[in-house]
């Protein structure tokens, strides 16, 4: 079976390993498409977060209790930008990290797209699953927020980061929305997939953001293959990151009801087919077939046997 994965960093890339884990007994082919819009410029560097934490977590290579970027990282070059007093300094780009971002970033210059550059710094990594970012487009979210007194918008890394989404936003905004587009090579994987799934990443800055490209909701909406969507919040909060804070800014109440209302059902115009909650949560929406079960990713066994269960829920 094609499997297709909508996801973000952190929370997708412990999805994509149960995945992985599935389709390497049961013989599935994966893609994920990732999400983008927290891809920034730093130092003259392009740096893609999500891609990058999927790549290496697939790939055994991700400091684990950081979440984010290299396992045996080193700081001299932080260091060294911190001697020169060069801003922005709230956001660190480890030694072995930066590597993947030179690469990166020439090649990008030299007229690669993202896809190309992602599949190219994959052939290292190997991570077993085919990653695709959601645009070739620049398309960065950017946070409306308040600094003594005046309306700005920041970007997002400056607001998760920075302020550790400790200001109040009253808006995501994606710089570049306009020009972009979904890649031949996300319609392919959308098109060709026999099942859809929505990881249990954060459903404000990372899901939604991959549904706002032009096209790639019609595409992923035009499919008559099932789409079922795993809840990232458990008992009224996110398992990780800070979803509740992203949540309430487009008015969706922090529940696994809430979001399953937010992605909607298929048949109401929305999305999803079908949807897992945690054990003891729950969601009752029209159209909507939903499981209870453990969704704690505690052990890739146990992310794969969600999988399974989404399979299931999908009626494959
Ligand atoms: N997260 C931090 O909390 N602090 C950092 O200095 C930081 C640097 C960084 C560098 C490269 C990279 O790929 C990710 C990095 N992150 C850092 C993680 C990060 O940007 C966010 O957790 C995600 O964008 C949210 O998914």
């Amino acid at each position: 079976m094609r499997i297709t994965v909508l996801a973000g960093g952190i929370g997708g890339a412990r999805f994509l390993r149960g995945v992985r884990k599935l389709a390497q007994t049961d013989g599935h082919v994966v893609t994920a498409i990732i999400n983008t819009g927290d891809d920034v410029t730093m130092h003259g560097l392009r740096i893609c977060p999500d891609l990058d934490s999927v790549m290496y977590t697939l790939g055994e290579a991700i400091d684990t209790e950081r979440g984010w970027g290299r396992a045996g990282e080193t700081w001299r070059i932080k260091e060294q930008l911190a001697e020169y007093g060069v801003e922005p300094s709230w956001f660190g780009l480890g030694d072995l990290d930066t590597g993947t971002h030179l690469v990166r970033t020439q090649m990008l210059a030299a007229g690669y797209s993202m896809t190309d550059v992602t599949a190219a710094l994959c052939t290292r990594w190997q991570p077993g699953v085919t990653l695709l970012p959601m645009t070739d487009e620049r398309c960065e979210t950017h946070v409306v927020v308040e600094i003594d007194g005046q309306r700005r918008a920041i970007h997002f890394q400056e607001w998760w980061v920075r302020y550790r989404a400790s200001l109040p936003a009253s808006a995501f905004v994606q710089v570049g929305l306009e020009d972009a587009k979904p890649t031949d090579a996300v319609l392919t994987a959308l098109d060709e997939a026999d099942l859809v799934l929505l990881a249990p990443s954060n459903p404000v800055v990372s899901i939604n953001t991959i549904l706002s490209v032009p096209g790639l909701r019609d595409a992923l909406r035009k499919g008559d293959r099932p789409i079922v969507g795993l809840s990232p919040i458990v008992g009224g909060a996110p398992v990780r990151g800070m979803a509740d804070v992203c949540l309430p800014v487009l008015g969706v109440e922090t529940s696994a009801e809430g979001v399953a209302r937010f992605y909607g059902a298929r048949g109401d115009g929305g999305l999803l087919d079908g949807w897992l909650v945690h054990d003891g949560d729950y969601a009752d929406i029209a159209g909507m077939t939903v499981l209870a079960r453990d969704l704690m990713m505690s052990s890739d066994d146990v992310t794969a046997g969600m999988v399974a269960d989404a399979i299931a829920v999908a009626g494959l």
